[in-house]
């Protein structure tokens, strides 16, 4: 029966001291009292909110004792700087950390709902492109895993990534209203909102103390709310908190308009505030040089570092002397990366320190991340925009830079080049300032996200700062939370490994390392195998109901699924099945095993060679799918919509995992890490992290092609791919098949770009360079996989190594390598 609010001896579960309810009856209370449902109609989306928030209460205790641990602590902090956060859907992963399991299947069950289909109402936070968010809501799980102080800060979006559909094959984007019918995961904090300046000139005026001072005035003044998202760690009794800022004009009514009669205009000014926090900018690869880009970043440095600013001001007054050594900003990228100058302002401006000091903390709790090596996606600002949109911060960058430029005058006396090289600044018709120089001459650590992507760094794109700082450069090596990606997406296997090795693996990996014995035991093999195929068919009925293909499960699933790019070379892999579908039109299928292919992906809506490929890919797919010949030996589908809860049902059901990017080109990848968890093998370039799971996962484990980082150099010296596409009679007919319009017979000519692009001596991407080598690759996987036996003991090899890609160990190493923070027990 319904229990009251005050009856405590009924708490049944985590928050033994709260005026909590059972949960059948928080439930019921939320989808009456909250939500105004009395009459429940089955309607799944009041039981998810209902469910949610009832979900979220059961945090707030745990959350604010948290909160309160970090305030009383005088152990360093990290805040953990990012434009995007991918956290995809927080119920299930909030069920599971909180051990609300039972409870929740319980309180459920009076309305005969069950959590799974519960769970699919949630609309995914999709408040990042793709790797970089990701790989930021993986670590904010780490850390709260770990017990470490870490705050996450971030934009609260009102749209977050697009929506994908397909429309005669071609991408079609629609917006996402994510926040539509509220958000019960987030709790606003209008107390802690900030003031954010822009625009504006500056003055100097001499202070009351004598000293000649910067102001920044005649400012256009915006206001920062911050809503709060608890971030719950595993079954440790710790919620951290990620801060996301939503942009509101300083007050409804400007007094001037207001009194000269244009209300209606003074409420429209509320417009151009709130559009710094409307929408995710969606390319994940280049930089698009909008003003308003430029202002959403300098929203979310200016809003924290006042936060952080303010906690310690409440506690330590105007003593910044240990500011910098109890504090750290960690840069997710460039994008953050006027926190340099901000800090210094508000450090001498609103502080008063002098430059000296100001410039002693800054250095001392800044450290860069760098995800990109891609020339094009390298943030430069023009000068002029800065100074009209951030004058003041600019001053500061001149003046960084001048003091950074005489101190390579002395190490390197009269080097004019060497000062052009490091300058800040890009010299130009249009001088531009250099974000990624600005955080590493701001910081007191660089990091690379793969070992190879570090010393590409050190070598290559940052060598003249390695010379200047080589201790300034260290890796870390990317993780994926294995909460997410293999517990509580991946249930059977979760159970079979808590069977077989005990269930610490959940917050330490490395015990999968427990499983390795397990590969020689052909039981265990069969029964791996069986989960398998248990998660290949929740897959099949997941691609059925979303493109209307029928996968048969007996068939090899091949799966690629990131951001379309050229680097990453889906290209490629669609040439690979143009060339299957080749050999069973001439009747080639000896011995050939059934393939599935599944590429997903979402293109950046100006990327117009990205948005063909999606085109392609589909078009071959329509032809493949269709043709009588093809039957059950191949499929092809482009999965619309990509994003992490479609990750969540792909990754457990994929054995294969295509990592076919040019090599020296994808930072690290971490999709590969997800697959390789859930036991996929690998067919791959030496490239990012492929080559430390290859080295993990052992090289017999592993499907590797192409050229590596350095014959990719030398190749682009002397390449002619029209050469090689005439020497080889396969690649010739693939070719054939595409330039003689096969796949694209009502609309002639559409494809002509790619195919120019594939023959083009000039290719960045050396797609036809690697293409033999990928052939013969992908028949070693497909005799490989026509011994099942052989194919699953080399799968538990691959799950039984993945240890080392935890973001628990990425985080542990960030934690006593850069941040020097500990663990805060609870
Ligand atoms: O970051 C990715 C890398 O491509 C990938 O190799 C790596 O594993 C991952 C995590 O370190 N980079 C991105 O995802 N980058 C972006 O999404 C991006 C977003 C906005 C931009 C530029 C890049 O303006």
């Amino acid at each position: 029966m319904t229990k009251t609010l005050d009856q405590k001896s009924q708490v049944t579960d985590a928050s033994s001291e709260s005026i909590l309810g059972p949960l059948p009856h928080e439930l019921r209370r939320h989808l009456y009292y909250t939500l105004g449902h009395h009459r429940p109609n089955g309607d799944p989306t009041y039981y998810y909110r209902a469910l949610a928030y009832a979900v979220r209460d059961r945090i707030s205790d745990q959350w604010q004792k948290t909160q309160d641990r970090f305030a009383a602590s005088d152990s360093r902090r990290v805040h953990y700087l990012s434009l995007e956060f991918l956290l995809g859907r927080s119920l299930n992963n909030a069920v599971q950390n909180l051990e609300l399991e039972q409870p929740v299947r319980e309180a459920l069950q009076q309305y005969g709902c069950h959590l799974e289909a519960i769970a699919e109402e949630e609309l995914d936070a999709g408040l990042g492109n793709g790797g970089l968010g990701r790989l930021a809501a993986c670590f904010l799980d780490s850390c709260a895993n770990l017990q470490l102080p870490v705050t996450g800060y971030g934009i609260r979006y009102e749209f977050g990534m697009f929506h994908q559909h397909i429309e005669n094959g071609r991408q079609v984007e629609d917006p996402d209203h994510w926040l539509r019918d509220g958000n019960p995961w987030e709790i606003e904090r209008r107390e802690s909102t900030r003031t954010i300046k822009m625009y504006g000139h500056t003055q100097r005026v001499m202070d009351q103390d004598g000293a000649m001072r910067v102001r920044w005035v005649a400012t256009n003044d915006l206001l920062a709310v911050p809503f709060d998202m608890p971030i719950p760690g595993y079954k440790n009794q710790t919620i951290n908190t990620l801060r996301l800022w939503k942009a509101n004009t300083t007050d409804i009514f400007d007094l001037e308009e207001f009194n000269a009669g244009s209300y209606p205009e003074a409420v429209a000014a509320k417009n151009t505030a709130e559009q710094i926090s409307m929408v995710l900018y969606p390319n994940d690869a280049s930089e698009n040089g909008k003003e308003l880009r430029l202002k959403q970043q300098y929203f979310l440095v200016s809003a924290s570092l006042q936060d952080v600013l303010a906690q310690w001001v409440k506690k330590h007054g105007e003593d910044f002397t240990d500011f910098g050594k109890q504090n750290c900003f960690q840069l997710n990228d460039t994008h953050p990366a006027s926190a340099v100058p901000e800090l210094m302002r508000l450090l001498l401006d609103e502080h008063k320190l002098d430059w000296d000091t100001a410039w002693k903390i800054t250095s001392e709790c800044m450290a860069y991340t760098n995800h990109t090596l891609l020339p094009e996606a390298l943030e430069r600002w023009s000068v002029s925009l800065f100074n009209r949109l951030l004058p003041r911060l600019l001053e500061i960058i001149y003046e960084i830079n001048e003091r950074f430029l005489a101190q390579v005058d002395e190490l390197y006396p009269g080097d004019v080049e060497l000062r052009k090289r490091l300058s800040l600044i890009e010299e130009g018709s249009e001088p531009h300032i250099r974000m990624a120089y600005l955080s590493i001459v701001g910081s007191f650590s660089v990091n690379g996200v793969a070992h190879l992507h570090t010393e590409l760094l050190k070598s290559g794109l940052f060598a003249d700062f390695y010379k200047i700082w080589p201790k300034k450069f260290n890796n870390k090596t990317n993780g994926v939370t294995q909460r997410r990606w293999l517990s509580h997406c991946n249930p059977p296997l979760r159970d079979l490994l808590n069977e077989t090795i005990g269930k610490g693996w959940e917050s330490d990996l490395e015990r999968m390392t427990a499983l390795v014995p397990y590969a020689d035991d052909a039981e265990f093999r069969k029964r791996w195998g069986e989960v398998k195929l248990t998660n290949k068919r929740r897959l099949v009925e997941y691609v059925k109901k979303h493109t209307a293909i029928e996968f048969p499960e007996a068939a090899m699933f091949d799966v690629q699924v990131k951001r379309i790019h050229e680097y990453k070379r889906q290209l490629l892999n669609v040439l690979h099945v143009i060339h299957l579908y080749n050999r069973i039109r001439r009747g080639d299928t000896e011995g050939m095993v059934p393939r599935c292919v599944l590429i997903g992906g979402k293109a950046a809506p100006g990327y117009h060679v990205a948005k063909l490929i999606v085109k392609l890919i589909n078009n071959v797919a329509a032809v493949v799918n269709s043709e009588p010949k093809t039957q059950d030996l191949l499929k092809l589908v482009f999965f619309p919509n990509y994003r992490v809860s479609a990750m969540e049902v792909i990754c457990p059901g994929t054995e294969l995992s295509e990592q076919i990017s040019t090599a020296g080109k994808e930072a690290s990848g971490t999709g590969n890490m997800k697959f390789m968890m859930n036991g996929a093998l690998t067919i791959g370039t030496l490239d990012g992290a492929n080559i430390e799971i290859r080295e993990k996962a052992g090289a017999e484990n592993f499907f590797l092609f192409g050229l590596d980082a350095a014959g990719v150099v030398k190749t682009k010296q002397n390449y002619n791919p029209n050469a090689i596409i005439a020497a080889d009679a396969e690649i010739r007919q693939v070719m054939e098949l595409l330039e003689g319009g096969h796949f694209n017979k009502t609309e002639p000519g559409i494809f002509d770009l790619l195919t120019s692009g594939l023959r083009n001596p000039q290719d960045q991407w050396l797609t036809i360079a690697d293409f033999r080598s990928y052939i013969d690759a992908q028949q070693v996987a497909a005799d490989t996989y026509a011994d099942q036996d052989k194919w699953n003991r080399m799968s538990i090899l691959n799950a039984a190594n993945s240890g080392w890609f935890s973001s628990d160990r990425t985080i542990k190493q960030y934690a006593q390598e850069i941040w020097g923070v500990e663990p805060l027990d609870s």
